[in-house]
């Protein structure tokens, strides 16, 4: 089965709506008619109240990626609609088309032509001239470029009991460091984790008082500087603090100067080692945000990072602010990174962890 029929068995909320009415219902039975089996029913009914739950979190979530991604979806499904409406067989011209939707998606040159390219081979070797099936190949095929063999799935940060995890956030300026860090550490300590900010871009000094807010209003302990005083002394006094109180994550906020690109490197490679000196056994992240409406400049910040400080994943904010959803499959293509988590608005709960399914469902699939 291809993976649009897949997706839109596995998603489709009305299918899923219906399962759960029946599942309510089908509860109520059980307990009507089994009133004996008291002991064993409400064990059964725990079990499939938590199912149900699950299934309401995992349709909350794709609720989520479906309204984010609204913008990208009317872009790209609707474009690729009306082409496969205006060819009743497929000919280079619908290719040429198709690549040009891409491109506007924001999908890279690079991975389009590889795309194209595949997508020409496989429809001409499976005698495919449905436009509606190409299009349909063509979301397996970008499905297929993204997922990696014996790469963790677990996208979530990783702790262990013994130390805090250290999770560095970088970025260029504006692209929304600050507010991932607050959502970060929001979602943390609903997951009961003991979270520490570190406010250690010291260069502007709003940016401390910016982070200071984000934490008072969640609740989260913060450890700040002096405006201009050296960021690393800053994350050492976080670092041991996390240390002697038992943390378990400590997020660190870095300032993001492009124009002093070389003092910027220089600086984060300092906190590397401050990190690496004073937390050796901690599990280590340092987290790429990218700003989704940069386009593909923002995959020339995710090649310069990753040079300088070596990544563990990306974060792409912004992405209910685009038209060009395709960003993530390009960036995954160029530097073959995984994205951690997707910004899906201005609010603390509006980080998402990625999931490529609903990424595409909510991308590709016009539900009009
Ligand atoms: N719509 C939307 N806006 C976002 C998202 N993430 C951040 N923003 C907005 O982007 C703007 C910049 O965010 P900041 O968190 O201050 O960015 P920053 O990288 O810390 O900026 P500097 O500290 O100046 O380098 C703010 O207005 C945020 O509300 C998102 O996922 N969606
Ligand atoms: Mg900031």
């Amino acid at each position: 089965m291809g993976l649009i029929k897949f997706l839109k068995e596995k998603f489709s909320k009305k299918k899923e709506e219906k399962e759960l009415d029946k599942k309510e219902n089908n509860i109520s039975e059980v307990n009507e008619q089994n009133d004996s089996k008291l002991e064993d029913n409400s064990i059964k009914k725990e079990e499939d109240i938590k199912e149900l739950n699950d299934n309401k979190d995992s349709n909350s979530d794709l609720e989520k990626y479906d309204k984010g991604l609204e913008k990208s979806r009317k872009s790209f499904a609707n474009k690729l609609k009306s082409l496969s409406k205006k060819y009743k067989k497929v000919n280079q011209e619908y290719f040429d088309n198709l690549e040009e939707v891409l491109i506007e998606a924001d999908v890279g040159v690079k991975l389009t032509l590889d795309v194209i390219q595949e997508l020409l081979e496989k429809s001409r070797k499976e005698k495919l001239e449905d436009p509606e099936e190409i299009n349909e190949l063509l979301i397996d095929i970008l499905f297929l470029k993204y997922v990696k063999e014996n790469e963790d799935k677990n996208l979530e940060l990783k702790f262990d009991s013994k130390n805090p995890t250290i999770c560095l956030i970088v970025g260029v300026n504006g692209v929304g460091k600050t507010t991932s860090i607050a959502k970060l550490a929001y979602r943390y300590i609903k997951q009961n984790k003991k979270v520490l900010i570190v406010a250690a871009d010291t260069f502007r000094a709003a940016a401390v008082d910016q982070l200071e807010i984000w934490a008072k209003r969640i609740n989260c302990d913060i450890v700040t500087g002096l405006n201009n005083q050296d960021p690393a002394s800053v994350l050492y006094k976080g670092l041991e603090k996390a240390k002697n109180e038992n943390y378990d994550l400590v997020i660190i906020d870095t300032a993001g100067r492009l124009q002093n690109k070389v003092n910027l490197m220089n600086e984060l490679s300092k906190m590397s080692k401050v990190i690496n000196k004073l937390s050796p056994d901690s599990i280590k992240e340092t987290l790429l945000i990218i700003d989704a409406t940069t386009g593909q400049n923002g995959v020339l910040q995710a090649k310069s990072f990753y040079e300088a400080t070596g990544l563990t994943g990306i974060i792409i904010t912004k992405m209910d602010g685009t038209s060009k959803g395709g960003i993530i499959l390009s960036i995954r293509d160029e530097l073959g990174i995984p994205v951690r988590f997707i910004g899906l608005g201005e609010k603390v709960d509006d980080l998402e962890l990625f999931d490529l399914e609903k990424y595409l469902y909510s991308l590709c699939i016009n539900k009009e």
